[in-house]
């Protein structure tokens, strides 16, 4: 069978950054002039205090301390809580559009390509700018590639989904070399007023390519040895945004137009679901877990990659077998287990192997079992 191979990553990191101090003390503020706006509402029990968010809560339950974000003094204005980012003209790039081309320039340069190797563009990411058109096509035209793009979404999955989707398609000859692209810009569709969750996204772009191992000319490529999918319908994590909204004009606005989830359901359902899914991967490729050099877990919540660790290696994970980036980027969607891959593959030796996993809404979950080339 052709080999397929990784052969270039990148990170666009927006230039704003956020702590959880910042964060809460934004929030605690809109906490105190609502309460304070509906005080004598709340003596009469007709209207519930807000209670304040806290950073020590924030990083025990999650181990996010800060996120990068596209606009910050939007999100911090206890007025606004929320990105703002001028509507771009329709002869200027979108954000996302932007934002992979950043990180693809640097995915093409570690992997020796120039765009003219590439064939085509998945942009696959949680929350796309428009319906149309894709903004894959409008990356394809910034950077010069002909061919074909189109986008995917999988919520915090699309990144491997999109690995997959690359792997066969260059496999079965429609394209030399894919670039896959992962831009989100979380903080548009997070809702800053909701304590619960208002500390969770950042944004980030990641990218990546894909081609065949003949025509590979950059070091310690990543080759792909198999993927596995699985996805489970769940409303624990979900988003009623979208084009129909309109058509129920009572609804717009409403916070289920933004990110809602049941996080303790989603933690107790996906971890389970995730080392299954790993572990039965492993088994049928061959490979016992202990053969893992290293795991690159989606990012959402550290004690959920501690369970996951434990659950896969039967023991204790060291630190760096699966490092984390979300103390820095907090959950980046599907950007976060490419981000680690990144930044934490470089040091290992040829032969290694390292598996990267993506879990979030759906359910959705999905691996890419790698070894390391020369
Ligand atoms: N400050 C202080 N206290 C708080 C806060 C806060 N901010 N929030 C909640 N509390 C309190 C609660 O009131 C509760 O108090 P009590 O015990 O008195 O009732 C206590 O803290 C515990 O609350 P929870 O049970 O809610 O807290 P958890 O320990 O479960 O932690 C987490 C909450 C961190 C959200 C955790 O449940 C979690 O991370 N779960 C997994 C979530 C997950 O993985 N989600 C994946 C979503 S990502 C995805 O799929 C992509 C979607 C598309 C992206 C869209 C971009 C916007």
């Amino acid at each position: 069978m052709t080999k397929i191979v990784i052969s270039g990553t990148g990170v666009f990191t927006p230039p704003h950054a956020i702590s959880n101090a910042e964060l809460v003390d934004s929030f605690n503020s809109y906490v105190r002039s609502h309460n304070e706006a509906h005080a004598e509402a709340i003596a009469a029990g007709e209207v519930e205090a807000l209670q304040e968010s806290s950073a020590e809560f924030i990083c025990k339950a999650s181990g996010i301390e800060a996120r990068y974000v596209m606009n910050k003094s939007g999100i911090l204005d206890p007025e606004i809580m929320a990105p703002r980012l001028p509507q771009r003209a329709n002869d200027e790039p979108s954000y996302l559009a932007e934002m992979a081309v950043a990180a693809a320039h640097k995915a093409l340069a570690r992997a020796n390509k120039t765009p003219a190797d590439i064939d085509a563009v998945i942009v696959a990411c949680s929350n796309l700018e428009r319906p149309y058109p894709a903004i894959a096509v409008e990356v394809q035209e910034l950077l010069g590639i002909e061919g074909f793009g189109f986008d995917m979404n999988v919520a915090c999955s699309s990144a491997t989904f999109g690995i997959q989707a690359a792997a066969d398609m260059v496999r079965a000859g429609h394209a030399r070399a894919i670039l896959v692209v992962d831009p989100e810009i979380c903080t548009g569709h997070l809702n800053f007023r909701d304590r619960d969750s208002h500390f969770i996204f950042g944004d980030v772009a990641t990218a990546i390519i894909v081609e065949r191992a003949e025509t590979c000319t950059a070091k310690g490529a990543w080759e792909i040895i198999s993927t596995r999918l699985s996805t489970k319908f769940s409303n624990n994590i979900r988003n009623n945004f979208g084009f129909l909204n309109r058509a129920a004009p009572e609804g717009i606005g409403a916070k289920d137009k933004l990110f809602v989830q049941e996080g303790r359901k989603v933690f107790r359902e996906v971890v389970p679901m995730v080392a299954q899914l790993i572990l039965d991967h492993l088994s049928a490729e061959g490979l016992e877990p202990a053969s893992l050099k290293r795991m690159w877990l989606h990012q959402a919540n550290k004690g959920m990659n501690d369970f996951i660790g434990r659950k896969v290696l039967g023991r204790e994970p060291a630190p760096m077998e699966q490092p984390n980036i979300l103390q820095e980027y907090a959950n980046t969607s599907s950007a976060g287990s490419i981000i680690a891959f990144s930044k934490f593959s470089e040091d290992l030796s040829e032969g290694d192997l390292g598996l990267i996993c993506s879990f979030g809404a759906g359910y959705s979950a999905g691996n890419v079992i790698l070894r390391k080339q020369a």
